[in-house]
């Protein structure tokens, strides 16, 4: 399998964010991905080569203009405001909930920041924008691989991207990488596409990108809202609207979870993805579900990982895998190449079987 590796992701490297009332060294830090390309190599999985370079357009199907004209320029709006910004990272604080108005651009750069967040977890910093940017290309370029033929492409980068929405960042994601290779998936001649969220969080971004659309579907399995990030979306109810009833489907589970409810609740996802008739499958594969993630709340265990890449194998569709969340470092990387392996040797055992 082919990976696009983002080269410039740890460009991306946030000091603190807001948990649980302190500020706190990030989660999300740039050795996670660091492990997953180790761990490919150390496998020989198949070439690693970076992205192509997409146009600002290709961003466009997904984002809004004035969302993507934000982020180009925030960093440097931040150090405009005091030169000593330059060493911390802008953090929002404010934020337009009901009865504000969203609907007017203010000049003042935190009211923008909280126009265009959803929480106080996720620094921009001075190379956010570089590396979420490199990052969907990352995306784009392995949805165009599987279109142009290859079974399946890895896109391996950080800031990871499920909680981003049409114009706005969170949840340590800037640019939703999924959204993006399933849009260009569509663009390439795929007519219904399915993305299939397996991190511990509720990708709120995606679903909320294609809520009202017929031709994407979208599924997530994910840490019950009542209790997990990102709280506000993810709930059992929500089937999609208008064009797109019937395109979203959720699978709230509660903490605690382990493989054996994970994985038959993976086999129905899988099961509605093939009803809708998917000809090409994108997976958020965020690895957070690990029982030693410091953040989440299932319990799979390393090995658990491989079976995981076979159930996606059965489902026999040319498929985008985008990495997202997973906070074990250390076990990350071994983790998710254990969901690629067990997706190839399952296609190789079909292949010789066929
Ligand atoms: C709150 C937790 C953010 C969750 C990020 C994540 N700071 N999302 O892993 O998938
Ligand atoms: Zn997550």
């Amino acid at each position: 399998m082919i990976t696009y590796f983002n080269h410039l992701h740890s460009q991306h490297q946030g000091k603190l964010e807001m948990f649980r009332g302190e500020l706190v060294p990030c989660f999300e830090v740039p050795a996670r991905a660091d492990h997953v390309l180790a761990e490919l190599k150390k496998r020989s999985f198949g070439a690693i080569v970076q992205p192509e370079a997409f146009d600002d357009s290709a961003l466009l199907g997904v984002h809004s203009q004035r969302y993507l004209d934000f982020l180009t320029h925030a960093w440097d709006e931040w150090v405009a405001l005091d030169p000593a910004n330059a060493t911390r990272d802008a953090l929002p604080s404010v934020w337009p909930v009901r009865s504000l108005r969203s609907d007017v651009l203010p000049t003042n750069f935190a009211a923008r920041m909280g126009l265009f967040s959803m929480d106080a977890g996720s620094p921009l910093t001075s190379g956010t924008w570089v590396a979420a940017r490199t990052g969907a290309d990352c995306a784009l370029s392995a949805a165009l691989a599987v279109a142009g033929g290859e079974r399946a492409a890895f896109a391996l980068t950080r800031p990871p991207g499920h909680h981003a929405g049409a114009d706005f960042f969170g949840g340590y994601c800037f640019l939703n990488n999924a959204a993006l290779a399933a849009q260009q998936l569509r663009t390439q001649g795929f007519e219904r596409v399915a993305i299939l969220d397996l991190d511990y969080h509720h990708g709120n971004g995606t679903q909320a990108i294609f809520y009202d659309r017929a031709d994407v579907y979208f599924t997530s399995i994910h840490g019950d809202p009542q209790t997990e990030y990102p709280f506000y979306l993810g709930y059992a109810d929500e089937l999609g609207a208008g064009a797109g009833i019937g395109c979203n489907r959720n699978w709230p589970l509660p903490r605690g979870t382990g493989f054996g409810v994970w994985r038959a609740t993976l086999q129905h996802a899988l099961s509605d993805v093939a009803e809708f008739g998917a000809q090409a499958l994108v997976v958020s594969l965020g690895m957070d579900t690990f029982v030693g993630d410091p953040i989440s709340g299932f319990a799979l265990q390393t090995p658990d990982y491989l079976q995981v890449g076979d159930e996606l194998a059965k489902a026999g569709l040319p498929t985008v895998f985008v990495f997202e969340g997973g906070y074990a470092v250390a076990e990350v990387g071994v983790n998710a190449v254990n969901v690629l392996q067990g997706f190839e040797q399952a296609r190789n055992i079909n292949k010789k079987s066929t």
